[in-house]
């Protein structure tokens, strides 16, 4: 359905009527919201409709992608967008008067999730509509996303995210497809009619019902399902939960995100909700395929569905499955077995060890008896057919419950048919060093699947004067086709290209500066280097090497050495557990309020970090940058994404060698990127020979001496004991990211920035040709990566694309 402006008119105007009983001039910003996103539902409602009944009449094979976050932001723009509709609506607002920019700020963003894994999950679902495949998310509706971060006396502060509170625009509740998920209990196997069933005592019954998000493709007719379940007390249950206290504690189960994804607080729960989102997604699948495709012959199953395991969180899939096949539809083990491998499929995420799952066997045992029961058989047989194969210890290593435990990256791997890394490094990293053992054992399985983002939210929707200066050089052809970029770089030459990109970025620095000020009332000089690292705040991410190099800076700039203008900007949020990480935000605070305060240094430096960052502030950060800081310590930084954001939006990238920054590096060639540091080897180096001693090169070194010692010598105010946690675990010898390390290296590379800064063409010719590169990294092509070579889908095909 194409849209006019004078048809938009029309209709917002006819909803503010019957919804508020209100005309435009008295109608408030909140109403015409609303107003809009009624207006934009409309628009896919008969495309998320057709696009059910082609896939069902065509027996399409789908995919179900279980995470437990996913961190779509906002989705009004995104949507017009991908309708077609954005420029539309734009215009025809400001002909009516109203500021859209304003009007869309209102929606709040849907944040069920902390970082890059949840991130990801959200772009996939937007290119798997995009790209045409018949592909949806599995996960909870969190009543309270991830927390809202507030900086209090350079404190981190958490207050919970309500963003449900104006009721949510995009959800559909289906009533009709709820299931229920038990916990707890006992149970007994019977004889029914020859087959042993479970008969379950005691146990206790959770509603779940699911919220459906429309996921709208990019002009192709397609609209793709994110189901979000909720908990609620199932109506059998209803006298077992008499006190609104009693009834809490059923939904509470979905109240809030875990704002952490390394360090486990409150398992039990979080267990519970594991199983509870992997029960209801694996049950409403199983209910598709016996009710909707008729399906009869298990064995057909993985014809019909894949169900991926984003990172471990949704292992419990493997024996869930398991469970329904073999319990509920009485499919002998052996065929259950293949049915599931053939279904599952794993991304790791991350080689940080304490992000790989484990759960004590006795809390497993007692939440969950039956599933407990299939993962020991599974590990049984597991073990049982290695026996006399491989040597004891890699059996040993390799299985599922080991010393009290289960291991869920084990039972994924073991359950899948795939196992992938996202990025090349960590992908040979899996399979050299943290899963060697399963790399010989099943060689086949693994491979890698570079990440990748949404290029439409992040040029389209974020940078729409460089997207327009990308149609005005290339065509259009680029929106639909991202290879096309690659043209840009034709216009390396071209003074009037380059200029113009300067402009763009001039102007978005310009805005970024507004929100700055508003936000923190810091000003700063939008013709300074914008100098940007945005991220969770983690150790091995190393905001530490960051923060010395501002603190470097500043001691230059006090001795009348001089440094092209910069101003500093940091978002990230530290896990609430996460003593360290919340220590590094107070110093950062401290040392942006010396550096901002201080008359001498002016506008020369400039640090801010910004509270709360999230997907919309990332979408007025990211257009706005000139560096990228991606300098996590090689080996450990899986993939990134914010990187390739950052090079999309023309930022040159500060990096070492790790995660997907390699391939960044690849595509623009060493020349378009500043890298630096130790290479993995050199890590690892470290590591086995126990030979890492920052003290040694700390005692060695005088500018580093004096940089790390402002910690602690009462330079930087306020921050006694937090400088002096940094500076101890800078100096110690098992300090595992190897802070002091890359120090003289990255300084190095900073100055070679700051020798480019100054030639302004030479800095836009290397903006372009990042810009152009990024088409490497748009996730549709990750996706069809997936598709073809894991999920083996194929396309939708609706008639009726408008
Ligand atoms: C990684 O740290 C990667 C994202 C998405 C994160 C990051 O490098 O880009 O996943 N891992 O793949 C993670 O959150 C729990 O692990």
């Amino acid at each position: 359905m194409t849209l006019t402006k004078e048809e938009f008119k029309k209709r917002l105007k006819e909803k503010l009527d019957r919804h508020f009983e209100e005309n435009l001039s008295q109608a408030s910003d909140e109403d015409i919201f609303a107003c809009i996103c009624s207006i934009v539902r409309d628009g896919y409602s008969s495309k998320w409709r057709r696009t059910r009944i082609a896939e069902t009449t065509n027996q399409h094979k789908q995919t179900y992608y279980f995470s437990i976050e996913f961190l779509p932001g906002t989705l009004l723009k995104s949507n017009l967008l991908n309708l077609g509709w954005l420029d539309t609506v734009k215009e025809a607002m400001k002909e009516l008067g109203l500021d859209f920019d304003k009007i869309a700020a209102i929606e709040p963003d849907m944040a069920l999730g902390n970082g890059g894994l949840g991130r990801l999950a959200a772009a996939f679902m937007d290119s798997l509509a995009s790209t045409g495949y018949a592909g949806n998310g599995n996960g909870l509706r969190y009543k309270y996303g991830l927390f809202k971060q507030k900086f209090v006396n350079g404190y981190q502060k958490e207050l919970p995210n309500d963003w449900l509170q104006q009721g949510d625009y995009w959800e559909v509740r289906r009533e009709s497809k709820s299931v229920l998920v038990r916990f707890g209990g006992h149970y007994n196997m019977v004889d029914d009619h020859g087959w042993m069933t479970p008969q379950y005592d005691g146990a206790s019954i959770v509603r779940a019902v699911p919220y459906d998000v429309a996921m709208v493709g990019y002009r192709n007719g397609l609209a793709n399902t994110l189901r979000l379940w909720d908990a609620e007390i199932a109506p059998e249950d209803e006298l077992n939960y008499p006190s609104i206290a009693d009834r809490r504690k059923v939904e509470d189960l979905t109240s809030i995100l875990y704002p952490d994804d390394s360090n486990y607080d409150g398992r039990l729960l979080r267990l519970k909700q594991e199983y509870f989102f992997v029960s209801a997604g694996l049950q409403s699948i199983v209910n598709y395929f016996v009710k909707d495709l008729k399906g009869t012959n298990f064995e057909e199953f993985p014809k019909y569905v894949a169900v991926h395991i984003n990172d471990t969180h949704p292992a419990m899939a493997v024996a869930e499955l398991m469970r329904l096949l073999v319990d509920e539809h009485r499919v002998d083990w052996d065929t259950a077995w293949d049915i599931t491998q053939k279904t599952m499929s794993y991304t790791n995420h991350t080689i940080m060890a304490e992000a790989l799952e484990k759960w004590d066997v006795n809390m497993f045992k007692e939440l969950l008896p039956r599933l407990f029961d299939i993962i020991t058989e599974i590990d049984r047989r597991y073990v049982e057919s290695l026996e006399g194969k491989v040597d004891g210890g890699m059996i040993d290593r390799t299985r599922i419950i080991k010393d009290n435990q289960i291991h869920m990256a084990h039972l994924a791997i073991i359950g899948s048919h795939s196992v992938n890394g996202v990025a090349a490094l960590h992908t040979q990293l899996l399979e050299t060093e943290v899963l060697h053992d399963f790399y010989e054992l099943y060689p086949d399985r693994f491979n890698n699947k570079t990440n990748g983002i949404t290029l439409r939210r992040w040029i389209q929707i974020a940078n729409p004067e460089l997207a327009k200066l990308l149609d005005k050089t290339i065509g259009s052809k680029w929106r639909y086709d991202s290879k096309e970029m690659l043209k840009f770089e034709e216009y390396y030459h071209d003074t009037a290209t380059l200029s113009s990109l300067t402009k763009i970025k001039a102007d978005n620095k310009k805005k970024l500066a507004k929100v700055i000020k508003e936000k923190t009332g810091i000003v700063v000089d939008p013709d300074a280097i914008f100098d940007v690292q945005v991220k969770r705040l983690h150790a091995y991410k190393r905001q530490t090497l960051k923060l010395l190099h501002v603190i470097k800076l500043y001691q230059d700039l006090k001795a009348g050495i001089s440094h092209p203008k910069r101003v500093v900007i940091f978002g990230a949020i530290a896990a609430p557990s996460y003593v360290f990480a919340k220590q590094v935000i107070k110093v950062i605070n401290s040392v942006a309020d010396m550096v901002n305060n201080d008359p001498e240094i002016g506008d020369k430096l400039k640090v801010v970090f910004l509270e709360n960052y999230n997907v919309s502030l990332a979408e007025q950060i990211i257009p706005a940058a000139d560096l990228s800081e991606q300098i996590s310590t090689t080996t450990k930084e899986a993939s990134g994404t914010s990187n390739m954001k950052l090079m999309a939006n023309g930022a040159l990238t500060v990096a070492t060698m790790d995660g997907a920054n390699i391939e960044i590096k690849d595509a623009v060639g060493s020349e378009n990127i500043f890298a630096f540091g130790l290479d993995k080897d050199e890590v690892y180096k470290y590591y086995a020979n126990h030979s890492y001693h920052p003290r040694d090169m700390y005692e060695k070194d005088p500018v580093m001496k004096k940089t790390v010692d402002a910690l602690i010598d009462g330079t930087i105010p306020g921050c006694q004991s937090e400088g002096r946690a940094l500076y101890d675990n800078f100096l110690g010898d098992n300090e595992q990211f190897l802070v002091l390390a890359d120090f003289e290296a990255y300084l190095h590379a900073q100055d070679l920035a700051e020798k480019v800064w100054k030639n302004k063409r030479q800095w836009a010719q290397k903006s372009l040709v990042n810009i152009a590169h990024s088409e490497r990294f748009d996730s549709d092509k990750t996706i069809e990566r997936y598709a073809s070579e894991i999920w083996h889908l194929d396309k939708v095909e609706i008639e009726d694309k408008a």
